[in-house]
């Protein structure tokens, strides 16, 4: 056996082996400094200071050495979080470079302490050239102290950093053409890109927006808009941008989620920061959440708590709403709606009475709007059924009765909508795609109003139907109310977004359109290009029942073919051409496949894969949909449905006068004063409302952090870190009790006890680290004189005697042994 494996060897040493050797040859460091380094890693706080302190004398020993990972002393000692060794350290004036970095990135807060209130003395220790090479550094040159605490978004250190003064640079936008940027990207777009990345990221960092900015909502809202804009334009970032955003919004969501009673909801919600004195005009009401709205935070205007405080504003006037029986409900509702003109009366006649404002309320303002508009298309209906007949020949007949009830709320309609855009803006209005179909469907009604007009004032005489013309003004009017009708109907899905069966659905539905109009387009090429060449080929054979003559006509019958309503006799010709007739039918059925086939089912896959995505999201997408919906019935104005908001009420009459007199009347001197009054008073009032709400931050994250530590701590268990900490401290307590053993006549036993025993608190790391010890103090004591360094001693072997010194350690493996036995027995 033996020698047939020396055999082997022989033969194939040269065959089957790879020499191996360090082609990148670094500094050898000597047995000394090997030992230094051995010494901090294992925690021997003796050892480490004789070493420094023979440096000092002897110059042997290269305080700065790096190991073969390129880790100084110090950085070690970062890793290994043993504070006691940093601080002896830096006391010795070592190199400190980027170990600040190091002890932010590793969440050393002790150590991140220290090195913040180590004054750096003006000898210091001679650097090895490696260190200063950037190149070999582990941190990129934009990344600051601060930056990276931010991406740790660890509260502690940067708490701490920002106590030291620190800033961060205001990012540029996207868009941003000054030379710096400019420079910065001709120079080297990719750092430029990371460098923002970087910033981005230090900024969403949720303890850093807690801790620096005075108001954390619209900090966050900002920035995750800002952040939003960004995976639109930096699209080799964009997932990272994205969850950036979305780490904003889900900040502004929990600390709303820490609000505990209804008034500091309240006060959250109604919060209005840039309000200017003497602009009483709009409203406070809301405010913080009309913004939310516009940032499109989701998270935050779907929290729980904001949906509550909404849900019982919405049916303020009914609080028991929720408990009552679903019958009783639907017959309130009706016996409301079925009187929505008797209270639109009463609001005209008189506004502030009990009734006008009883349809204030958003609940019935909403039952009142819907029963008009079901009114409304019940008309539409009739007008359907012809119920009163006119002559069809007459070519410009009067408007039906049912016809001039339409005209009122048609009318309605249109004012509703050039109020919506008066106080919306437009800019709001056209973000809103209901508002976009409003728009078409009035437009084919007034269409349909001029069109009769000009057809009763052009056309007086009958005719038979058959010789009009094809685009004469009634028939198009009919052709366009037609189309309107469709709409008016369609536009009840809009109200579906009240009710929580049928919400969500509609917001699935409406995304899914944007997959139908992707499909849509690859449709309509394929579609194209086959009607082209289908067209080419059956130009000449003009034969009446071909289907592919002309352009328009093959675009037609391609379109109705997947529905499977065009035969195959369409591609013959009369002819005996069999070789066209056969390229026809190979273009027509690749035609079909194509659509049919390939398409056709690539949009249903597609619209399934995104019915999953949209309905994961669709609770909340549709409680945003419904706040929108609730908000607009809560807003002020628009009081009454339509066919009586034309009607000109007193008040309106009154807002007028007042507006003119307001706009052309100059204003006398008393006035002026009392307006001063009035500022003042407001200013007082903005600043107690601003004390208010700084006082409620400060509370909510207060609880904010405590309830992020309290996840963190759950999610976190016993890591191995842990471990390492753990061995970490029962060798540095190995050590000093080895110390002890040696020079055990300038060391109070009891002492040194007491200074092993504090490692064991709680861990240095993370949030609840022990308060770091006094720099600077004298703790212990070693023999100078010892000569050797004390780990050349340290072998397993010599593990007994630490029992000795220690008898309580034996005892309490005794005791547990004991209780072991006892347990077993029992
Ligand atoms: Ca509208
Ligand atoms: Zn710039």
């Amino acid at each position: 056996m033996q020698q047939l494996y020396y055999r082997r060897k022989d033969n194939g040493y040269h065959h089957d082996r790879i020499p191996l050797r360090i082609v990148r040859t670094e500094a050898e460091l000597s047995p000394m400094e090997k030992a230094y380094l051995r010494a901090v890693e294992r925690g021997d706080y003796a050892s480490v200071r004789q070493a420094l302190q023979e440096a000092e004398i002897y110059f042997k020993i290269n305080i700065n050495c790096v190991d073969s990972l390129g880790r100084t002393a110090l950085l070690i000692a970062i890793e290994n979080e043993n504070l006691e060794i940093i601080e002896l350290l830096l006391s010795s004036n070592v190199y400190v470079g980027d170990a600040l970095l190091h002890a932010i990135r590793k969440e050393v807060v002790g150590a991140v302490d220290l090195l913040l209130n180590h004054k750096k003395t003006s000898k210091e220790k001679q650097v090895p050239p490696i260190l200063l090479d950037k190149q070999l550094s582990y941190f990129t040159p934009d990344i600051t102290p601060i930056i990276l605490a931010a991406h740790t978004n660890n509260y502690e250190i940067i708490k701490m950093l920002l106590q030291k003064g620190v800033s961060v640079p205001q990012p540029h936008g996207v868009r941003c053409n000054c030379p710096e940027c400019s420079s910065n990207s001709d120079v080297d777009s990719l750092r430029h890109s990371r460098s923002r990345l970087n910033l981005y990221w230090a900024l969403a960092s949720p303890s850093l927006i807690a801790l620096s900015s005075e108001d954390p909502f619209i900090a966050a809202f900002h920035l995750s808009w800002e952040l939003k804009e960004l995976s639109k334009m930096e699209i080799e970032f964009k997932s990272e941008y994205e969850e950036l955003s979305q780490q904003c919004k889900m900040f502004a969501k929990d600390l709303l989620d820490q609000t505990r009673s209804s008034r500091e909801l309240e006060i959250v919600l109604n919060f209005k920061d840039n309000v200017t004195p003497l602009n009483n005009e709009s409203s406070n009401d809301l405010a913080r959440l009309k913004l939310a709205i516009k940032y499109y935070q989701k998270e935050f205007v779907a929290q729980p708590n904001c949906q509550q405080l909404l849900a019982s504003r919405w049916y303020g006037e009914f609080p028991s709403w929720r408990k009552r029986h679903w019958f009783m409900k639907l017959l309130t509702c009706i016996f409301i709606g079925l009187l929505f003109p008797f209270f639109s009366l009463c609001y005209l006649v008189a506004p502030r009475s009990r009734l006008g404002l009883f349809i204030r309320k958003p609940f019935i303002k909403f039952i009142c709007h819907t029963t008009s508009y079901l009114t409304f298309l019940f008309l539409l209906l009739l007008t359907s059924q012809h119920m009163v007949c006119t002559d069809p020949s007459i070519m410009g007949p009067w408007p039906t009765i049912v016809e001039w009830m339409i005209l009122p709320w048609v009318l309605g309609f249109v004012w509703t909508e050039i109020k919506q855009i008066w106080t919306d803006g437009l800019q709001d209005y056209i973000n809103d795609w209901w508002n976009f179909m409003d728009f078409v469907m009035n437009s084919l009604y007034l269409a349909t109003i001029s069109l009769k007009i000009v057809a009763i004032y052009q056309y007086n005489e009958t005719q038979q139907r058959e010789t009009w013309d094809m685009l004469h003004p009634t028939l198009m009017a009919e052709a366009l109310f037609a189309i309107a009708n469709i709409f008016s109907s369609l536009r009840l899905i809009a109200l579906f977004t009240s009710n929580a069966h049928l919400g969500p659905l509609q917001i699935s539905l409406g995304r899914m359109l944007l997959d139908i109009l992707k499909f849509l387009f690859i449709f309509c090429l394929v579609l194209f290009a086959f009607a082209n060449g289908l067209n080419q080929l059956y130009f000449y054979y003009k034969n009446p029942n071909s289907v592919f003559t002309t352009f328009f006509k093959t675009l037609q019958s391609l379109f109705w073919s997947v529905f499977g309503l065009v035969s195959l006799n369409g591609t013959s010709v009369i002819p005996q051409h069999k070789f066209t007739e056969f390229v026809g039918a190979t273009m027509f059925g690749t035609y079909n496949v194509i659509s049919l086939v390939v398409l056709l089912n690539m949009l249903i896959a597609m619209m399934n894969n995104s019915y999953q995505q949209i309905f994961d999201h669709a609770d909340i997408e549709w409680k945003f949909a419904r706040t929108k919906l609730w908000m607009s019935y809560f807003e002020e104005g628009g009081t009454l449905p339509s066919p009586f908001n034309i009607i000109p009420s007193p008040k309106s009459i009154c807002y007028l006068i007042r507006w003119i007199r307001k706009h052309l009347c100059k204003r006398t001197v008393s006035k002026r004063r009392e307006n001063d009054a009035a500022a003042e008073r407001q200013r007082s009032e903005i600043m107690r409302t601003n004390n208010q709400y700084q006082d409620l931050m400060r509370h909510l994250i207060k609880r904010y952090v405590a309830a992020m530590i309290r996840d963190a701590k759950k999610e976190e268990g016993l890591t191995e870190e842990n471990f390492k900490e753990l061995k970490q401290d029962i060798s540095s307590f190995r050590y000093d009790v080895l110390g002890l053993m040696k020079g055990n006549d300038s060391v109070l036993p009891g002492e040194k006890f007491r200074d092993g025993c504090s490692k064991w608190g709680p861990t240095h790391r993370g949030l609840n680290n022990a308060p770091a010890p006094p720099a600077g103090q004298e703790r212990r004591k070693v023999n100078l004189h010892n000569g050797a360094l004390v780990h050349e001693n340290s072998n397993p072997r010599r593990l007994p005697d630490v029992r000795q010194v220690l008898p309580s350690c034996g005892s309490i493996e005794g005791d547990l042994q004991e209780r072991e036995n006892g347990n077993n027995e029992g």
